[in-house]
C-alpha cells in the first residue's frame, strides 16, 4: 500500500452537515419555520458554502521577525480561501474554492533549468527541509482589493541558488500548471495557457521575493496556488504565479501571460504604484478583503520601497 504523503490533500465534499446548518441560516434569516416550496433548490445553493479543504498543518517553521507586523490586521482566514483569481479554473473569485477540490498534488515536481550550471528537480519535501519560514506580507491586486497574509516558505533566491545561475542570466519565467483535464477554462486557446509570469534576475534574488508553500500555519489550499507559488509583494497579485511547475533562467525578458493579453493595462513590472492609473480606474486606494466598507491608501511600491526602490528608475511600469 503507498503511504500517503503527509503534504497530499485529503479529499472532502461540502457534508451534508455543512448544508443544513447554512440551510437553518437562510431560513432563519427570511424568518420561515421550513424550506417552503417558494424557495428553490437556486436559492439555496447560493448559501451552500463549499468546505474548507483540511491541509496539513506545518510544525517546523520559524517566524521571521522582520516581517511580522504591517500596520494592519490578517485578513480573515475563510475570506482568503474564499475569494480568488485563478483564471484557469474560472472567472467567478467564489468558485476556486469548489472548481479546485480534485487538484493533483501528486506527483508535482518544480524545474529549474535554463541558464544554471546545475538544472534541477524539486519537491515539496525538498523544500521544507530547507527550513521554512512565516512573513507577513501585504498583498495588493492590481483590481484595488488587498489582503494581509501568513506566508509560509523559503526565499526565491535560496531555491535559485541551488541550481547555481550563470552570469548571463538575466531573468526568470515562471510557469504554472498547465492539464485541461482539471482546470476547464485551459480547454481554452483564447488565453495563453499556461499562466506565465517574469521577473528581473534582481528581482527574483530580491530578499523580499518568497516562494510559498502555505498559509496560516497549514499547506496551500488548491485555490490559492497549492503546492507552491511565488509572491512579490510589492507588486499587483498578478505577478506571483499559482502552482508554478517550472522557473527558467533567461537572457531576455520573457513574454507572460497579462502582459500578452492586454499589455497596455498590465505592464511587465507591475509595481504596486497608486500614482499610476489603471486604464480603467485609480489605483490611489484599495478596499481591504472582508472589509469592503473601509477603504485605505495604497502605498507606493505597497509599502515595500526600503526593499525595492533602488532595483528602479522610477519609470517601470
Ligand atoms: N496560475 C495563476 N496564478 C495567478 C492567477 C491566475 O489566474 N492563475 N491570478 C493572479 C492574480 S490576478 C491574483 S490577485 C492572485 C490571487 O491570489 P489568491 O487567489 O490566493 O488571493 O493570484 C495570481 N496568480
Ligand atoms: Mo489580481
Amino acid at each position: 500500500m503507498r503511504r500517503k504523503k503527509d503534504w497530499e490533500l485529503r479529499e472532502t465534499h461540502a457534508t451534508p452537515e455543512a448544508v443544513f446548518r447554512t440551510r437553518r441560516r437562510f431560513v432563519s434569516a427570511l424568518g420561515l419555520g421550513a424550506v417552503g416550496g417558494a424557495l428553490g433548490a437556486a436559492g439555496l445553493q447560493q448559501v451552500t458554502q463549499a468546505r474548507i479543504l483540511p491541509t496539513k498543518a506545518f510544525t517546523d517553521f520559524r517566524v521571521n521577525p522582520e516581517f511580522v507586523d504591517v500596520g494592519r490586521a490578517l485578513t480573515r482566514e475563510d475570506k482568503v480561501f474564499r475569494f480568488n483569481n485563478f483564471y484557469e479554473f474560472s472567472l467567478d473569485k467564489r468558485a476556486p474554492i469548489r472548481l479546485c477540490r480534485n487538484f493533483k498534488l501528486d506527483p508535482w515536481k518544480l524545474q529549474i533549468d535554463g541558464l544554471v550550471k546545475k538544472p534541477i528537480t524539486l519537491d515539496l519535501d525538498d523544500i521544507r527541509k530547507m527550513g521554512l519560514e512565516q512573513r507577513v506580507y501585504r498583498f495588493r491586486c492590481v483590481e484595488a482589493w488587498a489582503m494581509t497574509l501568513p506566508w509560509m516558505g523559503v526565499p526565491l533566491s535560496s531555491l535559485l541558488a541551488l541550481a547555481e545561475p550563470l552570469a548571463e542570466a538575466r531573468f526568470i519565467s515562471m510557469t504554472s500548471f498547465f492539464d485541461p483535464s482539471i482546470a476547464p477554462r485551459q480547454n481554452s486557446s483564447a488565453s495563453p495557457w499556461p499562466y506565465q509570469e517574469g521577473l528581473t534576475i534582481a528581482e527574483a534574488m530580491n530578499p523580499l521575493t518568497f516562494a510559498a508553500v502555505g498559509l496560516y500555519g497549514k499547506m496551500l489550499q488548491p485555490q490559492n496556488g497549492a503546492p507552491f507559488r511565488i509572491v512579490t509583494p510589492w507588486k499587483y497579485g498578478f505577478k506571483g504565479p499559482k502552482s508554478v511547475v517550472k522557473i527558467r533562467l533567461l537572457r531576455s525578458q520573457p513574454s507572460t501571460f497579462w502582459n500578452s493579453l492586454q499589455g497596455q493595462e498590465y505592464g511587465f513590472y507591475g509595481n504596486v504604484n497608486p500614482h499610476q492609473p489603471h486604464p480603467r480606474w485609480s489605483q490611489k486606494r484599495e478596499a481591504l478583503l472582508g472589509e469592503w466598507g473601509r477603504r485605505v491608501a495604497t502605498e507606493e511600491y505597497n509599502g515595500y520601497g526600503r526593499w525595492v526602490a533602488d532595483m528602479y528608475s522610477g519609470n517601470e511600469y
